[in-house]
């Protein structure tokens, strides 16, 4: 496969997102279509959204770390995309939903480093020694594919169907937190839509971020000092529709706040 059809699928994922359509999945048309050359187009990608944004690179995020979010696609693995700093959101906000094709929202853990970890052979234990806190979080995800469907392949070049992220404001060290049994309430418009703890996130969300530094390393690359990593979702994605309100309280932490609706 050239180069340049890969940087024609960047470019492709480049314009459904920035004019909120959506695209037929690529990688089924693309026989040698490879994990490679999937994190080859989120690169290309993610230089374009760069340079065209005028952003910068604010961290990583894991993607289908759940068992049911990987028996849900038939794969063994999570992946990963990148964060840029103009993805990011208030929380306890209310945020426009224009700009979103199909928006869902997960709560998930969030890791913010004081040390480089580099090297391909990374523990959670040697994640956890380069945090400086952790704090709950949303993601936004939205997929460039028809009807939220796609392979991995066309999910990862797609920068694992990121969107948006937001920050809560309650950190904890993480060796203060149970990386297994903190238990999490997610709440759409005050009724409960799931449950669950972290160990939904590979049995521990440190792990899935090892994994990531390991995996990020074949490809030359390390998590920075200063950057936030986006650990997986703990429970499953629930579609936003303006008007609603989300909140998901960590156990120990507190709870985290969204609203969305539609622009002025
Ligand atoms: C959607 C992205 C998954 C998560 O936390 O599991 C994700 C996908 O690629 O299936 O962000
Ligand atoms: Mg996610």
């Amino acid at each position: 496969m050239k180069t340049a059809s890969l940087e024609h699928i960047a470019e492709d994922l480049f314009q459904a997102e920035k004019n909120v359509r959506t695209l037929p999945q690529f990688a089924p048309n693309f026989p040698d279509f490879d994990e490679d050359k999937a994190y080859d187009v989120q690169e290309l990608l993610i230089e374009k959204k760069c340079r065209e944004e005028e952003t910068t690179v604010s961290g990583w995020k894991l993607g289908l770390t759940s068992k049911a979010k990987q028996q849900m696609m038939g794969v063994h693995e999570p992946s990963y995309g990148v964060l840029l700093k103009n993805m990011s959101l208030d929380e306890g906000r209310t945020h426009a939903i224009d700009g979103f094709i199909h928006g869902k929202l997960e709560p998930e853990l969030a890791f913010v480093f004081k040390e480089d970890v580099r090297g391909d052979y990374i523990t959670a234990a040697q994640i956890i020694k380069a945090t400086a806190y952790v704090l709950p979080a949303f993601e936004v995800i939205d997929s460039r594919f028809e009807a939220f469907k796609f392979t991995l392949l066309d999910a990862v070049a797609d920068n694992s169907s990121s969107c948006r992220y937001i920050l809560g404001n309650q950190i904890l060290p993480p060796e203060a937190v149970d990386m297994r049994l903190t238990g999490i309430v997610f709440r759409k418009n005050g009724e409960v839509v799931a449950t669950s703890t972290l160990a939904a996130v590979m049995g521990n969300p440190a792990s899935a971020i090892a994994w990531m530094a390991n995996k990020i390393a074949k490809r030359g690359q390390f998590i920075q000092k200063g950057q936030v990593v986006l650990s997986g979702a703990i429970t499953q994605a629930i579609h936003i529709e303006p008007g609603d309100h989300f909140s998901a309280s960590f156990d120990g932490f507190g709870t985290i706040n969204a609203s969305f609706k539609t622009g002025e």
